[in-house]
């Protein structure tokens, strides 16, 4: 096992990492940019290397900066957390020249499934459902025509190096396919620097539904059941929960086993997600893409099913093999994930950096906070305003539903506005509580959310009298005010 891990990141995912490294004994070095100094993994590592100016390529996707960071301070492998170099292969690449061990999979595995039709050769070949489609790169319009003619409208171009909804466009009719390939294939070459698309069919309301996997360097891949993530804004996920209500046991274990032989097929090492849409009916899925990093959302597999993620990634990639099999992993009760952001729900979710005044954070059975920043904490400009994912625990989804709601209610963050409002309206809703959680969630209940004048009301005198306990919690449908929300509902005010 390794002695010292650097990681390549920084909020909240660095101090998650941070806290199963120091269970394990082993020793963290933190990275930073000039704007980070004070930032809470700068504060909660053992040893902390600042390495420059706040933008991304001066610092955080600086390779050769993190690379001699790690040699100045002796740590033997690198853990990237999400986002920044998390699925650069050159960086694992970089890593490995250097003599350092890169937490995740190998950059021959990051970069095929980094294609999104390599990706999709390797599935078909695995005998992995795909949705109708392409297998092969293309640039050129008159292609793309001649496979929508073979499919059917609609159709949905997607850029070969993208995920996450870059560079996608939707095409109803051949008259609108020239416009959108030029657009989808400038888009791809200003993003990705690759311009090479491919087709799907354009499936209609659909769920993103995502098995974990973990695979180990002995052969050995479990995967750890599902996370429904469909509640996206922009393809930004909001809110995550498992089990999914839409996954019969039947169709969960076709999917667990679907994501076991796309990972074997893949030579995967590590954890990853393999994501897949499940059909508006429920009954058929198919292949999305392959995620090679830790992703936001992990926490509520490790709550379901007692695994600690981070921990295992360290271990496979010290060598060591599973500690348990397939057989050995089932899920218990019922997780949510709320993503809680430094933002303006009112304002189409624009940045609100700036310092926070007041950051009291939830506390109760069955809640997790997994928190990138603190009270006086100034959430700079220049990174995801990510502030915390409040994640509840319970034994039903309507148990852990509750404790959501009256986590969020009692989470006071003053001094920026934050998602929390609208996150608390989401949790309480009609279709949030029917289950009737599609990829169009957010736009067909939720556009134009406006923080009732009766909460604001409500929470300045609240606050003005001193009052912050609060008992009370929407059981039923409709808007979580009502009952007064004090706290959260001052966040959303700028003292
Ligand atoms: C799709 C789709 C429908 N049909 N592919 C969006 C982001 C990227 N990961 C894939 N995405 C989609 N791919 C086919 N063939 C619909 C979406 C999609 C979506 C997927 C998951 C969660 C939210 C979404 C919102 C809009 C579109």
């Amino acid at each position: 096992m390794f002695k010292k891990v650097l990681i390549a990141n920084r909020g909240e995912i660095a101090v998650r990492v941070m806290r199963s490294c120091r269970e394990m004994g082993l020793g963290t070095v933190a990275v930073y940019s000039d704007v980070d100094a004070h930032a809470l993994h700068v504060l909660e590592a053992d040893e902390a290397v600042c390495l420059g100016q706040a933008e991304p390529s001066a610092s955080y996707l600086n390779i050769a900066k993190i690379i001699e960071a790690a040699k100045q301070t002796g740590a033997e492998a690198i853990h990237p957390g999400y986002g920044f170099l998390a699925e650069n292969a050159h960086f694992a690449t970089a890593c490995a020249k250097a003599g350092l061990v890169f937490i995740g999979p190998s950059p021959r595995v990051i970069e095929e499934l980094g294609s999104k039709t390599r990706a999709r050769q390797i599935m078909e070949k695995a005998g992995v459902p795909l949705i109708p489609g392409m297998l092969e790169p293309t640039m050129d319009a008159d292609v793309l025509l001649a496979e929508a003619q073979r499919m059917g409208y609609p159709v949905l171009i997607k850029a070969v190096a993208g995920g996450g909804g870059k560079g996608m466009r939707m095409v109803a009719k051949a008259e609108e396919m020239r416009e959108a390939c030029a657009s989808a294939c400038g888009e791809a070459q200003k993003a990705f620097g690759d311009g090479n698309v491919y087709l799907e069919k354009n499936l209609i309301q659909p769920r993103h539904v995502e098995i974990q996997i973990l695979a180990d360097s002995h052969g050995n891949v479990v995967h750890l059941f599902e996370r429904e993530c469909s509640i996206q804004r922009r393809h930004q996920k909001i809110v995550e929960e498992t089990p999914s209500v839409a996954l019969t046991p039947e169709t969960r274990q076709a999917m667990g086993r679907a994501a076991v032989a796309a990972a074997k097929a893949a030579g995967y090492v590590g954890a990853g997600t393999v994501e897949f849409l499940l059909d508006h009916d429920g009954r058929s899925f198919y292949f999305l893409e392959v995620n090679t990093r830790l992703q936001v959302e992990h926490p509520i597999t490790e709550l379901t099913t007692g695994v600690d993620l981070v921990r295992l990634q360290v271990e496979i990639a010290a060598g060591a093999a599973l500690p348990f099999g397939q057989e050995d992993l089932a899920q218990r009760g019922h997780a949510i994930e709320c993503r809680v952001y430094a933002e303006d729900p009112e304002a189409d979710f624009f940045p609100s950096p700036g310092r926070l005044l007041v950051h009291r954070e939830p506390k109760g059975p069955g809640v997790r906070n997994d928190c990138g920043v603190y009270e006086g904490f100034e959430v700079p400009m220049d990174y995801d305003p990510i502030l915390a994912k409040l994640v509840t625990h319970g034994r039903t989804r309507e148990e852990a539903r509750q404790r959501m709601i009256r986590a969020l209610q009692n989470y006071v963050v003053l001094g920026v506005k934050t998602s929390i409002g609208f996150l608390t309206d989401v949790l309480a809703s009609e279709p949030f509580i029917a289950g009737q959680t599609y990829t169009d969630f957010i736009p067909r209940h939720f556009a134009g959310w406006r923080q009732s004048a009766d909460d604001l009301e409500l929470a300045a005198l609240a606050y003005a009298a001193g009052e912050s306990s609060q008992t009370n919690v929407a059981s039923g449908p409709g808007k979580a005010a009502g009952w007064p929300t004090p706290w959260q509902t001052l966040g959303g005010w700028r003292l």
